[in-house]
């Protein structure tokens, strides 16, 4: 489904951004008044890297800039940003990532939430329920992170907040029983979307992983597309330590999209370039803050403008 939020965002992420001082065109247009010669590209490379946008994406826009700089060593500072940038949206494709719809009368459409502790999934469950309740989604929260007492606890607090309909497990109980119990009442109560939030998994730890197996298994027990989405939601302030993370989880499930969260506290935006690049997944939302505004589909055009401004 298209989610239409996304025309006041580039004013969003900039603030974001700009809050922690990560623009990067700042950077780059004082970098860029410098000649072009080995030092200032390598110097670029360093910019670029320090930004999170990893090592291959860096080396490559660096080589690219050498080219245009060969072909033309005219071009002005923005000139060579305004390059950077098309380098960059022609890596990523234009357009969002829209989120998965059950087919019709086989809803509703069930979305895992999964990641490692404090990455924001929680959070991520609230904010994204708030975009779709806004499209006129009936919308039902799972708090199946059973594992802390005060995860099922602080989704509840979102749920009155923001008036979501909510199941919610007991602590310790077992998580897959509370995706069932919220598919099924989602079912009957004629409900859009099912959000399930789930603990989180250290990448490294067998069981938990195995416990994941088990929630989607359950979900396709009662409904055969489902999940329909396995978000993985990734702080931005991991750097190439969450896209490891990405790939271990990557091992064990299919992910079907990503959610960068924390823009806002991080001078290290280019993150999001880096995994969708590197990891070949999708970002579906950026956050850029705690409130359940702070959220919106990532739209590539208007992220590298505002990151790049
Ligand atoms: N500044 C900021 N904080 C965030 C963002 N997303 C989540 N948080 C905070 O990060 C902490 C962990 O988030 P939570 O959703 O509980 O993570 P979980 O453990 O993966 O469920 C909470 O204090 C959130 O308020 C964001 O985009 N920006
Ligand atoms: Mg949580």
């Amino acid at each position: 489904m298209v989610l239409k939020f996304f025309k006041t965002g580039y004013l969003a992420v900039k603030n974001a951004f700009s809050k922690t001082g990560s623009l990067l065109g700042n950077k780059l247009r004082n970098l860029f008044h410098n000649p072009i010669d080995e030092e200032t590209l390598e110097h670029l490379e360093e910019i670029l890297y320090e930004a999170d946008l990893g090592v291959k994406t860096a080396m490559e826009l660096t080589e690219k800039i050498k080219g245009y700089h060969k072909e033309n060593s005219a071009l002005k500072p923005n000139e060579y940003i305004d390059k950077l940038k098309e380098e960059v949206i022609g890596f990523l494709g234009t357009g969002i990532h829209e989120l998965a719809e059950a087919p019709k009368d086989k809803g509703p459409t069930v979305i895992l939430f999964i990641g490692v502790n404090g990455a924001g999934k929680t959070g991520s469950v609230a904010k994204i329920s708030h975009l779709l309740v806004k499209e006129g989604k009936k919308v039902l929260v799972a708090a199946a992170d059973t594992f802390r007492a005060g995860a099922i606890d602080q989704l509840e607090v979102w749920a009155g907040r923001l008036g979501l309909d909510i199941v919610r497990g007991k602590p310790g109980s077992d998580p897959s029983a509370v995706a069932f119990d919220a598919i099924t009442a989602g079912k009957a109560r004629g409900c859009d979307y099912i959000l399930i939030d789930t603990a989180g998994r250290l990448q490294n730890k067998t069981h938990l992983m195995q416990e994941l197996e088990k929630i989607k298994r359950t979900c396709n027990k009662v409904i055969p597309e489902a999940p329909h989405e396995i978000l993985l939601i990734l702080d931005a302030n991991t750097g190439q330590n969450g896209l490891d993370q990405a790939l271990i989880f990557r091992q064990y499930t299919p992910i079907t999209g990503l959610v960068v969260t924390k823009l806002d506290g991080t001078a290290k935006g280019g993150i999001v370039i880096g995994a969708q690049r590197e990891l070949g997944i999708p970002i579906k939302f950026i956050s850029f803050g705690e409130g359940e505004e702070d959220i919106k589909p990532f739209e590539t055009r208007e992220f590298v403008d505002a990151l790049f401004d």
